[in-house]
């Protein structure tokens, strides 16, 4: 069976004779989601049904009801877009390595489509799957505009030594997307919709971490802040984009963790628009090369989320320097509640819980000083990534197992002069952040 330059076969198996299945994970979108155009398209060579499928996980790597509220919302407006489409949506809840395989047969699914993630819980679900059905399984990577294991066979050493190969194919793979067209094959029977109220009930979430109001969810809010980024903000981004006092950012990244708006499309926004190169360069380098950096560090490296996953040269550095008296030492609730001696750091810490998205420029400095306050570079790790992946709306991402690592571990960075603690992994310093940007102001803000 035939598929496109953006898939691949992870299992032959044996067609059925019922609907397409696309079994949507981590792209939670209708438009400019190839997965979708690709079981679209099998489906109807095949005259079938075709079905979207969701599969609610009751926990998902410490998500709290913040992720899953705004995750949820997003989802009714999908259910809403694809049945008019002639589509049908539906959710089941549990785990998928078992759930996706019984809902396939008791369809008698013809084949199976599911969207790409490099983390290791979709490589287990993927496995679950694969070993519950004898059907042909389509995996499509589209989160990246160059399919990650198409972009580099191997893990890369820096963002340079992928940009050449990402550059190069950027012209195959940066091109427009057709649209989902209304389905001639509908479903006999009834498949929906979905009782949202009910769903909640299986969720073993921790519901205390306030939902955020100033960032709506779904497919259309994501496209609105899309044009006004590129209307509005872009132009200033290369200036801004390091400054935590100026709102200089995209505030994409949520709506790209959970796939509620394709990188591509950004980019080709971006590129239409009336910008500086400059300024275009800037952002594009951050949303294209950095990002799909993160997925190939996340792919071929299985302790992406562990020291041993930090390149030799750090491993023996801050082995060396286990053992240096640390000038603070704080314990994880100390940090989750913002409670150190630094307050630029408590600020940074306080933006990130009450706004669920601390600035870029902040996220750097705050694991640094993770690192150095704890008493090893594992435990340093273990709470960054705890507190990242609990209060970030952004978390749970390949972005940020990588920029944990980037930062504590020394990944995709060169090694610098030595010091204690940090050994050669770049240290960060107040009086740094001092010269960069007011620091006053941005401590005011997120007392
Ligand atoms: P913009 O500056 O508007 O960038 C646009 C897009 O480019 C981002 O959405 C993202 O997809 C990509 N991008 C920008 N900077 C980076 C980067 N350094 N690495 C990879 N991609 C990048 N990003 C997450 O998406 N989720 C996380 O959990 C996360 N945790 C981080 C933790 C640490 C310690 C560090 C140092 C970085 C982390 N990042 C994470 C990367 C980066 O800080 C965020 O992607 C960015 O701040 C998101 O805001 P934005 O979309 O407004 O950024
Ligand atoms: N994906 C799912 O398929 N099912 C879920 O229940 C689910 C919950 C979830 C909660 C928070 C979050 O940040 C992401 C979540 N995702 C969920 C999406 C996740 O990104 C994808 O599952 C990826 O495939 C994992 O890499």
């Amino acid at each position: 069976m035939m598929v496109d330059k953006r898939s691949r076969i992870i299992q032959e198996g044996k067609k059925g004779n019922g609907p397409v299945i696309y079994w949507m994970s981590r792209d939670q979108r209708v438009n400019d989601n190839w997965a979708l155009l690709h079981a679209q398209d099998l489906a109807r060579t095949y005259k079938a049904p075709l079905v979207v499928l969701f599969c609610l996980v009751p926990q998902f790597l410490n998500a709290t009801i913040r992720q899953y509220g705004f995750m949820l919302k997003g989802l009714q407006e999908i259910e809403k877009t694809l049945v008019k489409k002639g589509i049908s949506f539906v959710l089941i809840t549990g785990s998928p390595g078992t759930e996706v395989p019984a809902y396939a047969k008791k369809v008698k699914a013809a084949v199976l489509v599911t969207d790409f993630s490099p983390l290791r819980i979709k490589k287990e679900w993927n496995d679950g799957v694969r070993r519950g059905v004898n059907l042909p399984f389509h995996e499509v990577d589209t989160h990246n505009i160059v399919p990650c294991w198409i972009a580099s066979p191997k893990q890369e050493y820096a963002a340079y030594t992928i940009r050449p190969k990402i550059h190069r194919l950027l012209p195959q793979y940066l091109d427009d997307f057709p649209s989902v067209k209304k389905h001639p094959f509908p479903m006999e029977g009834k498949t929906g919709p979905v009782d949202w109220e009910r769903i909640s009930d299986v969720l073993k979430i921790d519901e205390s971490i306030q939902e955020v109001s100033w960032l709506k969810p779904g497919e259309r809010a994501a496209k609105r802040a899309l044009r006004h980024f590129v209307d509005k903000k872009l132009p200033g981004y290369d200036s801004k984009r390091n400054d935590p006092t100026e709102d200089g950012q995209s505030n994409l990244s949520p709506y790209l963790h959970f796939g509620n708006i394709s990188a591509q499309r950004v980019a080709l926004e971006v590129q239409m628009s009336r910008a500086s190169v400059q300024n275009k360069e800037s952002f594009l380098e951050e949303l294209i090369v950095r990002r799909e950096l993160s997925d190939n560090f996340c792919f071929y490296n299985s302790g992406y989320d562990k020291f041993e996953g930090f390149p030799s040269w750090a491993q023996a550095s801050l082995k060396k320097h286990k053992k240096d008296r640390r000038p603070y030492i704080y314990t994880r609730e100390q940090f989750e509640n913002a409670l150190t001696h630094d307050d630029l750091w408590n600020a940074a810490q306080i933006e990130m819980t009450t706004k669920g998205k601390m600035h870029g420029y902040m996220r750097m400095y705050w694991a640094k000083k993770i690192l150095e306050w704890t008493g090893s570079p594992e435990e340093a790790l273990e709470i960054a990534i705890y507190l990242n992946d609990r209060y970030e709306l952004d978390g749970r991402d390949p972005n940020g197992y990588t920029g944990v690592a980037w930062s504590i571990g020394g990944v995709h960075d060169r090694a610098w002069g030595e010091r204690p603690v940090f050994g050669k992994v770049r240290y960060m310093s107040y009086g740094g952040c001092k010269g960069k940007f007011d620091i006053r102001k941005y401590i005011e803000r997120h007392k």
